[in-house]
């Protein structure tokens, strides 16, 4: 049952319900608000807000001005002065489907009536356009400006009050201390968001750790934390930024009649806004506006939860006016849940390629992010001992996109009696060698090395991957079927499959074992950079193996070389060396080494390479699009070898931009910044010209 259907309750029934969930909405938002530690996801507070505004609709004889939806957000700071907003900040309803937001689009249409339809022919149903913009995830905030300058910043606080944070805003660098241009406003009033990038967040977080001081949930408690600094000066030291996204005072000048022209004239101010606001033409239009943002979350720099859909036309808003505390012209339009609460069912530790054992969750499956999650990562012993996550615990789970799920919070206050803590085995779980944890490491290992069939698997699902020795054809699911049933154990016997040792496998028919053969074949002929990363060698990531490479220029030397030889390699220390050494020093490497040697796994001498001259060397360079000569990481590896640096970003800083078919906004932001762009063709001339 959705919260907003009408249920089968007497109103005795409801009062009750209502008395509880206002007892625990309160709860949650002193938590939330005012202690800044909430205790459940936003999901789970939004879920009982919901029902009791559902209860409320249906009974309007409970409803009573001191319940928590005819009152949002909470009290002000003791320790801030408090200020009243000249106009209230309003809050935003929601919607959470396709269908919510097409019924929020019919009646603002049908509220218009005849205004919408002015203009419009007879025919064609009138559209309306929106203004489209992310929803932010940071806090509200409302600036004001006397003749350009700032003279008061105050948070939302419960949208009629808030704090005077003035001292605090003033050191985000976002926000304009004096407004640019020279039409100034005598005054201006403009709400935005503080929030904090995904990248300042994670860098905030090292900063604390390193400093032995407690890190931060997730970027929007770093913002709040921040913003609440009664001293300044911590505040300046926090990445802060600041996002206008409406005006609602203005005296002197004159506004645009709409909202994506009213914010285009605040970035003349000196705002910064979002990119990717958009206006949309109609609810299709806002519908596939909503798709692309929620495709693109992951990748955004900020965190949202959603995006707002404001109706544009500014005259047209004053007509549709407000419902209590919210606009009847603009609306939240919610991504589903990322965070949800589950139990932990059972806790088990999987073994990876360098025997490291990962604590996996196993949870009592629940809907979250749009997809149902049963398990989800802890990371590492540590992290366990850190949360102290118990089987039979109550836990927050946490899914980003595509990324493992992973427990957040453990809510101790709903423990459940006669709990243990997690104790480390003292044995591998799937080999039964003995599990090893260095005093001063997180991680705990598998001391069976390549005896274990969990350590081998993982090698050999590193060795073809992709970005290693790229056999095509060979997932997982043929690894574990070949390892289990003893037909392989390490690379070399890759080298060694017959087509009468892979038919009996389960769905192997001869078109695919031909095939695969012919894959684990092609895969001989490879390169130094390559080989090394398909080694596994605990540290040595592909970058570091192109390092190697290039200064070593052959596997011999490598082999050769001490740990003091391994240093002189660019960002080499003494970590990656000692691994390094230690790998080549054990003779079951050696073995397997020259094993793959003698099956004919080869690559081109890089003696020769070693000594190229390095033309691009110190440049940076951007791939776009698609190349129909070659992959984009054959041209990687290419520019790689002429000394330039990949990046995946164009900024100031970029020689050139290679723009293959179909470049998309990586183009665009070259052409922004007066970047150098090169087409296909002119790139391989100047591949040819260097012997490429
Ligand atoms: O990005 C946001 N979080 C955002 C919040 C936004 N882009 N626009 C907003 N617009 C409004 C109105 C329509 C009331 C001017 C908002 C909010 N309000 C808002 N933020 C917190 C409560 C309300």
């Amino acid at each position: 049952m959705s919260p907003s259907e009408p249920s089968a309750v007497t109103e005795a029934q409801a009062r009750h319900e209502v008395e509880t969930l206002r007892q625990q909405l309160r709860h949650h938002n002193h938590r939330y608000y005012v202690l800044d530690d909430p205790e459940v996801p936003d999901a789970e507070y939004d879920r009982l807000f919901q029902r009791l505004k559902a209860l409320e609709t249906q009974f309007p004889a409970l409803l009573s001005s001191d319940s928590p939806t005819q009152r949002v957000g909470g009290e002000a700071m003791s320790a801030f002065s408090t200020v009243m907003h000249e106009v209230p900040m309003l809050s935003l309803d929601n919607v959470f489907s396709a269908e919510e937001f097409a019924d929020f689009d019919r009646r603002v249409r049908d509220r218009l009536g005849d205004l919408l339809g002015q203009g419009g022919d007879l025919f064609s149903q009138p559209v309306l356009a929106y203004c489209c913009e992310p929803k932010l995830d940071g806090l509200a905030i409302s600036l004001v400006y006397e003749n350009g300058v700032l003279i008061r910043g105050a948070t939302r606080g419960d949208g009629v009050t808030g704090e005077d944070i003035t001292h605090n805003v003033r050191t985000i660098p976002s926000v304009p201390l004096r407004l640019a241009g020279d039409a100034l406003p005598a005054l201006l009033e403009v709400r935005g968001e503080v929030l904090m990038s995904k990248k300042g967040f994670l860098k905030l977080n090292e900063q604390q750790t390193a400093k032995g001081e407690k890190t931060f949930v997730n970027p929007r408690n770093a913002a709040a934390g921040s913003l609440r600094q009664l001293d300044p000066r911590m505040t300046a030291q926090r990445p802060l930024e600041f996002y206008a996204y409406s005006v609602v005072r203005c005296e002197g000048v004159k506004l645009p009649g709409s909202q994506y022209e009213t914010l285009q004239k605040l970035a003349t101010f000196g705002f910064r806004l979002s990119k990717e606001i958009r206006r949309a033409e109609g609810e299709a239009e806002v519908q596939a506006f909503y798709a692309d943002i929620q495709q693109r979350r992951d990748s955004l720099p900020y965190e949202i939860d959603g995006v707002v859909i404001k109706v544009d036309n500014v005259r047209w808003q004053q007509e549709l006016g407000f419902v209590s505390r919210a606009p009847r012209w603009a609306t939240a339009y919610k991504f589903p849940a990322q965070e949800a609460v589950t139990t932990i069912q059972s806790i088990e530790f999987q073994v990876g390629r360098t025997g490291a054992l990962t604590p996996v969750a196993r949870l009592a499956p629940v809907f979250v992010g749009g997809v149902t999650v049963s398990n989800a990562t802890l990371h590492n012993f540590d992290e366990i001992e850190r949360m102290d996550v118990r089987v039979g615990d109550s836990v927050v789970i946490y899914r980003a996109g595509d990324v493992i799920p992973k427990v957040v919070r453990v809510m101790t206050e709903r423990r459940p009696e006669g709990t243990q803590p997690v104790a480390l085995p003292t044995r591998c779980p799937v080999c039964d060698s003995e599990v090893e944890r260095p005093e001063d490491e997180a991680i705990a290992r598998c001391t069976g090395g390549l005896f274990c069939p969990a350590q081998q698997k993982e090698a050999l699902k590193h060795f073809v991957s992709r970005r290693a020795m790229d056999i095509e054809g060979l997932g997982d699911k043929w690894i574990e079927q070949l390892v289990d049933l003893k037909l392989i154990k390490s690379s070399a016997d890759l080298y060694t499959l017959q087509k009468d040792m892979l038919l009996p496998l389960e769905r192997m028919g001869e078109k695919s074992a031909d095939n695969l053969l012919a894959a684990i074949a092609a895969s001989k002929n490879s390169t130094l950079p390559r080989f090394l990363y398909a080694l596994g060698i605990r540290e040595v990531g592909e970058a570091t193996a192109l390092l190697l490479s290039r200064h070593f220029g052959s596997l011999e030397k490598i082999m050769a070389a001490d740990e003091a030889a391994l240093m002189q390699v660019q960002d080499v220390g003494p970590v990656v060396a000692e691994s390094i050494a230690l790998f080549f020093r054990q003779p079951h490497n050696l073995e397997v080494i020259a094993a793959l040697r003698a099956a004919g796994v080869s690559w081109p001498d890089m003696e020769a390479l070693g000594e190229r001259p390095q033309p691009l060397a110190g440049q940076t360079w951007v791939l776009t699009g698609s190349l129909a000569t070659m992959s984009r990481d054959q041209a990687k590896e290419k520019l790689q070898q002429l000394g330039a640096k990949v990046s995946g970003s164009v900024s100031k800083k970029t020689h050139c931009v290679v723009a293959g078919e179909a470049a998309g906004s990586k183009l665009a932001d070259a052409e922004k910044l007066g970047v150098a762009v090169m087409d296909e063709a002119a790139f391989q001339q100047l591949l040819q010209e260097h012997g490429l």
